[in-house]
């Protein structure tokens, strides 16, 4: 017995394992691993860590959408301000109408006014998102849509854990 034990004890060395019910009973996996990107508040799906200059690719694969600053960064509960740059292969945009609209939603609600509008900054490249007021910590998405001088839509959804 105390040699069986012993074997447990070297081959699980750095794991959570060895224990009497160590097969029954495994460490519950963190939520939030420190260096991960993904992050848990609640939400529908898992977060991401914000930093300037997070970008995605919109869904039909035709842009990029780059949250260049926020303010506060990360986001946090009360007034934020968002800049947007959108480009296209390298080459940013700015003949587009460029909206975002913040939803919790796992709580079915988001800000009041819903949406608003990017101004394009004297810089030419990019859209400053005037304050919307997140009134609670947790979960929330960015859902930036693009409606280009050609009419059709596109969008880009970023999903943060907002602090309290
Ligand atoms: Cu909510």
């Amino acid at each position: 017995m105390r040699t069986v034990w012993a074997i447990c004890c070297i081959a699980g060395l750095g794991l959570a394992g060895c224990g009497t019910d160590a097969e029954s009973d495994p460490a519950p996996t963190p939520e939030v691993e420190e260096e991960s990107n993904e992050l848990n508040c609640g939400g529908p799906t898992s977060a991401e860590r914000y930093y300037d200059g997070i970008s995605k690719v919109s869904e039909s694969g035709r842009y990029t959408v780059t949250l260049v600053a926020s303010d506060p960064a990360p986001p946090s509960k009360g007034d934020n301000v968002v800049t947007v740059q959108v480009t296209q292969n390298d080459t940013p945009i700015d003949d587009m109408k460029v909206e975002v609209a913040p939803f919790m939603p796992h709580h079915d609600h988001g800000t009041a006014p819903a949406r608003y509008d990017g101004v394009l900054l004297d810089t030419g490249d990019l859209f400053e998102v005037p304050p919307f007021y997140l009134f609670m910590p947790g979960y929330w998405e960015y859902t930036v849509t693009l409606t280009g001088a050609d009419g059709d839509t596109d969008q880009a959804v970023f999903a943060f854990c907002v602090d309290g």
